[in-house]
């Protein structure tokens, strides 16, 4: 006995369906990267010590430093400990902005944003430099021209590819000044760090806003290096896979897979 035409058409439709969610599964939508935000203004918010329990050591750029050059000094690469970041910036409309140091005398939120800090505008992206792959980055935002209010998107391509995102934005009633902290982020990533940009978003539609923001207490934490007498990094021919390195191995060299999202204290 033949399958009715309906019977045959329902088939086909689930074999369709089928077919797209097995696409749909193999496509990498989100990598393993995990978000840690404390909002200004809400106490309930630990993510800062969150971030730094699962970072471990942290190294920091506070823009104190005089050779990062003159107060209004442009910065293209900025030193945190011992990685170097590329900086880049841009208007809605993508044409480049410069970032650079300024000191502000209304800054006095130790470990938050206090006297020098880095000038931005619209967007702002950290990319590494270093050969050893950057696993965590966090800093402290302010958000800055009184013309508007804004959110912080905060995207996160890791060294796989993948891309994540999740958005910063504090709870306190807006006074009609728009000059805020808004609070910290910081991002781990066990596979490494690509790309990190912060964009000043319109909280309503998230759209790019036109809006000068501050970063301060930049914080880093490298991977951790793993020890090549311990490592399984070699193809079946016994050869070196190091991707990054010599000596270190990651995730896609070693096939450990490192753990899920795992989220803040206040994940908006
Ligand atoms: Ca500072
Ligand atoms: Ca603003
Ligand atoms: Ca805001």
């Amino acid at each position: 006995m033949f399958p009715s035409v309906a019977s045959r058409r329902m088939f086909l439709t689930a074999l369709i369906a089928l077919h797209l969610l097995l696409i749909t599964l193999a496509v990498p939508v989100s990598g393993d990267v995990a978000f840690y935000f404390q909002r200004e203004g809400s106490p309930d918010d630990v993510g800062e010590a969150l971030f730094g329990e699962e970072a471990g050591a942290l190294a920091v750029q506070d823009f104190e430093d005089p050779e990062l050059g003159p107060d209004g000094a442009d910065l293209t690469v900025l030193p945190v400990g011992d990685v170097e970041f590329g900086l880049s910036a841009a208007y809605p409309d993508g044409e480049p902005f410069m970032p650079f140091k300024w000191y502000v005398p209304s800054f006095y939120f130790e470990d938050k944003l206090y006297a020098t800090v880095l000038v931005s505008f619209s967007s702002l992206t950290f990319t590494p430099q270093s050969e050893q792959p950057v696993r965590a980055l966090g800093a402290w935002v302010y958000d800055d021209g009184g013309a508007l209010d804004s959110a912080y998107r905060i995207d996160v391509a890791e060294l796989d590819g993948a891309t994540s995102h999740a958005v910063l934005e504090n709870e306190i009633p807006l006074d009609g000044s728009y000059h805020e902290i808004e609070g910290f982020f910081g991002v781990v990533s066990d596979v490494g760090i690509a790309e990190v940009t912060i964009t000043a978003i319109d909280p309503v539609s998230g759209e790019a806003n036109p809006d000068t923001f501050e970063v301060d207490h930049v914080r880093v934490a490298e991977a951790p290096v793993v020890d090549e007498s311990d490592s399984p990094c070699v193809n079946p021919r016994g050869k070196p896979l190091h991707r990054h390195r010599r000596h270190k191995c990651t995730k896609n060299s070693c096939g450990h897979r490192p753990h899920r999202v795992k989220p803040g204290a206040s994940v908006p």
